[in-house]
């Protein structure tokens, strides 16, 4: 034996061992280039319209910082959520996957923090992982280096935030303070030679909408026309007849519309519920608040406005109130885009603009969101990364809350784990020419719930719609899109679309496979809710 024979086997070890090292620490990356990974701020606001964003050409308000990021980068015209409710869409986006499988089907199921998720990921990817603002999933946030979070839905006013496991109240308005935090980390609590993902997420436009003093009259003198379906019937829909969602019937004068009169003479069950907010202000901001209130309330009752009158003068106060708390979000955007224009960091980073779901701005005489008609199962969504994105991009595919995880990590250079259900929408960014999904799968869960929406799953294509509310009804809608944007004629039993129906019914059966949903799988979510509201 000689000497080369001896050393071969050792070498071969040695280089062997080095290509096991060399690939088992970067398991992870499939990084291209040479190209610094790009940084990401992850924008989430709660219960933002797209109808409310006037880069998508609706009329009601001006939100130029917003719009910028879509001027500047892309604009999604065909964007969804997978399950249209706040807890559930934010654990798609975490995990990039439907809601029976990461298992937070509705906002009181658990949240499971074991499972993995795009901060996790990005973290083991060689990112520093950021989380300010609103989160609604129960229990300690985990794959992030530092975060500042609401507990629950949080306060607009005086908010408690939870920093790194601390509690502490804030004085001030929550929009503006989830800014500064956000502000604050990108300053001075990151480490400059790394890359960063941050999450920014907001609590406004949601629920009970209250603005801050700055745009108390934003929207005063301005008279909102109601949506052509505003007087809906809900003909040949009784999942739709059956909501408490109506901006008319169902949105209380003192919670939702802030008239908390001093003489106690409008009678509202939810009066405690205002006033609990209403005490968390200090004596200086609960008096600029009467200034204005307290004017809308006398006229009010001078007017004391019934019927149709009534329902006007509700949608305007709704409309009031809501794009009055868009315009601080708007405001927060361009102090984070301004931020990166003055560190030079605007090129490498990736800035998305997203909400948790779309939502009802009088449409179908609504409020709030569930269902899956257009309005709340779409959701607006603007991409700015100047290195790779051609300004003024109009993305018309149909993309889903569950792709941003692969997307980002497309993005970032890394792979996902295989079970992830999402898509990455990077080739629709790049332009190329790829074969895309031609449906999108939804499922709600809440029920028996608030706002008595059903259970229901569907499809939609970029034509067509189906949807089956099931449990105490059994029900199929099917929209003919392109003819019926506002989807007020169900066609399911229109013998004119037997085709499209049948198509439709195939199309579901296979994506229910594809995504491993069953109804074996919406029966154990029912008893869970079930045996969960018997607690
Ligand atoms: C609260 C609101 C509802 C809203 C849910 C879920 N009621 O319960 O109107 O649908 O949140 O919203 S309120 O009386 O508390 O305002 S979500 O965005 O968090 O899912
Ligand atoms: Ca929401």
């Amino acid at each position: 034996m000689n000497n080369y024979t001896v050393l071969f086997p050792w070498r071969w070890v040695v280089f062997v061992s080095i290509l096991v090292f060399l690939f088992g620490c970067q398991s992870d990356s499939k990084q291209a280039d040479n190209d610094p990974p790009p940084n990401i701020i992850f924008i989430l606001s709660d219960d933002h319209a797209y109808q409310a964003i006037s880069a998508y050409g609706h009329k009601l308000n001006q939100t130029p910082n917003i719009d910028r990021i879509a001027r500047e980068g892309a604009l999604f015209t065909r964007s969804f959520v997978s399950n249209s409710i706040c807890a559930p869409s934010r654990s798609a986006i975490l995990t990039g996957k439907h809601s029976h499988i990461n298992g937070k089907v509705d906002n009181f199921h658990p949240f499971d923090w074991n499972q993995n998720n795009l901060a996790k990921s990005l973290k083991r990817g060689g990112y520093q992982t950021a989380l300010i603002g609103k989160i609604h999933l129960d229990g300690t946030p985990q794959g992030f280096d530092y975060y500042n979070v609401l507990p629950g839905q949080g306060h607009y006013y005086n908010p408690d935030f939870i920093e790194n496991g601390v509690r502490t109240q804030h004085q001030g308005y929550v929009t503006t303070l989830t800014t500064q935090f956000a502000l604050d980390w990108l300053k001075n609590k990151r480490a400059s030679d790394q890359p960063f993902v941050l999450f920014y997420n907001q609590k406004a436009p949601h629920r009970m909408w209250m603005p801050e003093p700055r745009y108390f009259e934003a929207f005063e003198t301005v008279n909102f026309e109601v949506p052509n379906n505003f007087f809906d019937d809900y003909a040949g829909r009784p999942a739709a007849a059956q909501h408490e969602m109506g901006v008319f019937k169902d949105l209380d004068l003192v919670y939702d519309l802030k008239l908390l009169d001093q003489g106690n003479t409008i009678k509202s069950p939810y009066r405690s519920f205002f006033q609990n907010n209403y005490d968390r202000m200090s004596a200086e901001q609960q008096s600029r608040w009467d200034a204005h209130y307290q004017k809308i309330i006398s006229d009010f009752m001078i007017q004391d406005p019934k019927g149709q009158a009534l329902a006007l003068w509700k949608y305007n106060r709704y409309m009031r109130d809501y794009l009055s708390t868009v315009q601080s979000v708007d405001d927060g955007v361009g102090e984070v885009l301004d931020y990166l224009d003055a560190e030079g960091l605007s090129e490498n980073t990736i800035i998305i603009y997203t909400s948790d779901q779309g939502f009802y701005l009088g449409e179908h005489g609504w409020f709030d969101k569930r269902y899956m008609y257009e309005e709340s199962f779409r959701t607006p969504l603007l991409v700015r990364y100047p290195k790779k994105i051609k300004p003024g991009l109009v993305v018309e595919e149909l993309v889903q809350n569950i792709d941003f995880m692969p997307t980002l990590m497309d993005y970032a250079g890394l792979s996902v784990d295989p079970d992830v259900q999402g898509m990455s929408f990077k080739p629709l960014l790049d332009q190329e020419a790829v074969q895309w999904r031609n449906a999108l799968y939804y499922t709600y869960y809440e029920y028996p719930g608030e706002h008595n929406v059903p259970r229901h799953h569907g499809i939609r294509t970029k034509d067509y719609k189906l949807i089956h509310f099931y449990y105490d009804l059994n029900h199929w809608e099917l929209y003919d899109l392109k003819n019926d944007p506002n989807e007020m004629n169900n066609r399911y039993d229109d013998p004119s679309y037997t085709d499209i129906r049948s198509e439709l019914h195939q199309q579901l059966v296979d994506l229910r496979e594809l995504y491993k949903d069953s109804d074996a799988m919406d029966q154990y979510y029912l008893e869970n809710t079930l045996k969960n509201q018997e607690n």
